[in-house]
């Protein structure tokens, strides 16, 4: 069977969740489906494919673009693209969700864990850098977070545990036709 792509793109604040549920999504589909699933964490990304950029404007609008680029890619050969950079602009995600949606499916994921959360879970330790002002243009903090008014899916992992949220979006994926 010839599958149309799929890019699952999650947004959210450092330490919003994004990351994990990322993951285990990733980790499902490859486990309980044939498709092919491609898992490009704000992690790795950041090391292998945007080395040298900052956290300015640009430097986070490139990422994202970048981003977006590859997912298209494995979009447009029928694979899935897990995705999960902050994305803090929705000029950003808007041109992302264009390339996407050229050669596939874009479904975004807005993970809206509240930031006093993030700020309380600071698994990191950077919000509390970026309070000191040791860590500058922090999302949330000392830089902007565009909320999304175009996603398909909105989650906030504290009214439900990981599982119930993955599968808040698995259910979502398979009513589509996706899986
Ligand atoms: C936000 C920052 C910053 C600043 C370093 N602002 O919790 P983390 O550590 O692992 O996730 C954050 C990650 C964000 O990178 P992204 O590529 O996802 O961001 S963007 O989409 O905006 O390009 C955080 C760490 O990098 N980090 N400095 N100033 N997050």
């Amino acid at each position: 069977r010839q599958y149309r792509g799929l890019v699952v793109f999650f947004t959210g604040y450092s330490g919003s969740g994004k990351s994990t549920l990322a993951k285990a999504l990733a980790d499902q589909l490859a486990a309980t489906t044939d498709r092919k699933v491609t898992l490009l964490d704000g992690d790795l990304v950041r090391r292998m494919l945007s080395s040298g950029l900052g956290f300015d404007r640009s430097g986070r609008d490139l990422n994202v673009r970048r981003i977006g680029f590859v997912a298209a890619e494995v979009a447009r050969h029928g694979g899935i693209a897990v995705c999960a950079p902050i994305a803090p602009y929705a000029e950003s995600r808007a041109a992302v969700r264009a390339m996407v949606e050229a050669v596939g499916d874009l479904v975004l994921v807005h993970v809206a864990t509240p930031l006093e959360e993030c700020e309380r879970r600071d698994v990191k330790g950077l919000y509390r850098k970026a309070r000191a002002g040791v860590v500058t243009q922090f999302t949330g903090i000392s830089d902007p977070y565009d909320e999304p008014l175009d996603a398909e899916i909105r989650v906030d992992t504290t009214q439900r545990d990981p599982a119930e949220t993955l599968a808040v979006i698995t259910g979502y994926l398979t009513r589509g036709g996706w899986l």
